[in-house]
């Protein structure tokens, strides 16, 4: 069947309306000024979008046919003109001729069934869209390129040499007088792709963190103006400021991107001792909002008694802790030097006069310690994806003990096996996906991609 459905967001100058299928070429020579189903593939044609003799738009047509297409299919795009009285009438003129609206993500759906990329590759599509920022752009570029596939190809390799040792292993075994294979390489290598394995794994929260932004917590004593700071970094008006002690209650949370780094940051309640039942919730949020973050500013207006800095130490020892000192644009505001364990440097800003922001976002950037991802770095972005490698890897440790306890290699290819499935899993290559597993994947695309 063949599907049509807007590309482009409403609203802009120009709509791109895409169509697939068997009739692309036909359906759209019935609506098209020019007869196009023996025009030359990889061509732009310029003509009038008409519904009989009524011209609707003039429109550019750019044309593919299958299988060098973006879903192995013959198809076109035609520009037309943004507004929603065209794009309606267009889609409706091409149904009219045959078509059917696409569902969310089902030209991507249909370049992947047509081998024009692979599972995993079709999420880094919907990544790539969703992308807003360098970080999470280069690794979904990563994955499209395939440079994850290839690393599971690379793997899936590996393994079926593993099966065939395994084979061989049995075929030898009724003969007494050979020796059994050794079976020490065999454990080698299993730990070798098990490792790989894990550090994919583990990569997913390397790209969710970079997803979500990374978690920096504002904390300190009441008053000393981590609201101000909340919305200077924010340049957003944000958090409610007053010179009332304990004006936060709760958290409050909002993203900004510093050199393409998205930062999560967290203004909580101040730390204080206080009777009032709500404050003191506030301020056991504050206490979780430490534990969630990755980097913690602790923002002071004084001096820190040896008892706070034992509780921020005992509270932040896993974190990037930033100490910083605020309001230093007031003339009694005393410089004060840190002797504590902690950290000697002070950076000192003010939040509400905006001195010294910048040093403060290069200290937050460079706590987050974000390497260089280059290209082929392969960062798992996809829970789905993250399933299938945990799988892999609780298979692949059976396997591993099995080599171990000198279980028989039948038993051990068992399980090898159930690898080999979990990694299929992930690129949907070699089996056959379950519809509803297709259908998740898809559900969250737009509809037009
Ligand atoms: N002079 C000066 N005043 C500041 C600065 N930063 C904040 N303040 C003032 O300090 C007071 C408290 O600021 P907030 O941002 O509400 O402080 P907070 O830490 O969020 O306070 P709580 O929410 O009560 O814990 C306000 O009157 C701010 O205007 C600064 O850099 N210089
Ligand atoms: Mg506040």
């Amino acid at each position: 069947m063949t599907i049509c459905a807007l590309a482009t967001a409403p609203g802009g100058a120009l709509g791109i309306i895409r169509i697939s299928g068997p009739q692309a070429l036909e359906i759209l020579s019935h609506v098209f000024s020019k007869d196009l189903t023996d025009a030359q593939p990889n061509t732009i044609h310029y003509g009038h979008i008409k519904d009989g003799e009524e011209m609707i738009d003039e429109v550019m047509v750019s044309i593919f046919q299958a299988p060098h297409s973006y879903t192995g299919e013959d198809s076109a795009e035609i520009s037309c003109h943004g507004s929603r009285y065209i794009i309606n009438r267009v889609l409706e003129l091409l149904i009219q001729h045959g078509c059917r609206m696409a569902g969310p993500g089902e030209f991507t759906q249909r370049a992947y069934l047509n081998g024009k990329m692979d599972l995993s590759q079709a999420e880094a599509v919907a990544d790539l869209i969703a992308s807003s920022n360098k970080a999470t752009h280069d690794i979904a570029l990563n994955q499209l390129r395939g440079h994850f596939s290839s690393e599971l190809s690379r793997l899936r390799e590996q393994l079926l040499k593993l099966t065939s040792l395994l084979e061989l292993e049995l075929d030898f075994s009724d003969h007494e007088d050979l020796e059994f294979a050794d079976r020490s390489e065999l454990l080698e290598i299993s730990k070798t792709i098990d490792n790989h394995i894990l550090r994919l794994a583990t990569s997913f929260e390397t790209g969710q963190t970079l997803k979500n932004g990374i978690p920096v917590a504002i904390i300190g004593k009441t008053n000393v103006g981590k609201s101000t700071l909340l919305n200077r970094l924010l340049k957003d008006d944000r958090a409610i400021v007053s010179d009332i002690h304990g004006t936060t209650r709760d958290t409050i949370e909002d993203t900004i991107d510093i050199k393409g780094i998205t930062f999560r940051f967290i203004d909580t309640a101040g730390i204080r001792q206080t009777t009032d039942e709500i404050e003191q919730i506030g301020i056991e949020r504050t206490y979780a909002a430490i534990e969630k973050a990755r980097i913690v500013l602790w923002l002071l207006d004084a001096e820190p008694s040896e008892k706070d800095i034992q509780e921020i130490q005992e509270r932040c020892h896993d974190k990037s802790l930033i100490i910083i000192q605020n309001k230093i644009d007031k003339s009694e505001s005393s410089l004060f030097s840190l002797h504590s364990p902690l950290s000697s440097h002070l950076l000192k800003i003010s939040a509400k006069y905006g001195e010294n922001i910048d040093a403060l976002e290069t200290a937050i950037y460079e706590a987050a310690k974000i390497p260089e991802l280059t290209e082929n770095d392969v960062i798992v972005t996809s829970a789905r994806q993250y399933q299938s490698l945990i799988s892999a890897h609780n298979n692949l440790t059976r396997v591993v003990e099995g080599l171990e306890t000198n279980l028989s290699g039948d038993l051990i290819s068992e399980d090898l096996n159930l690898v080999l499935d979990d990694l299929s899993d992930i690129t949907g290559q070699g089996r056959i996906v379950p519809n509803e597993v297709l259908g998740n994947i898809f559900k969250n695309f737009c509809v037009g991609k």
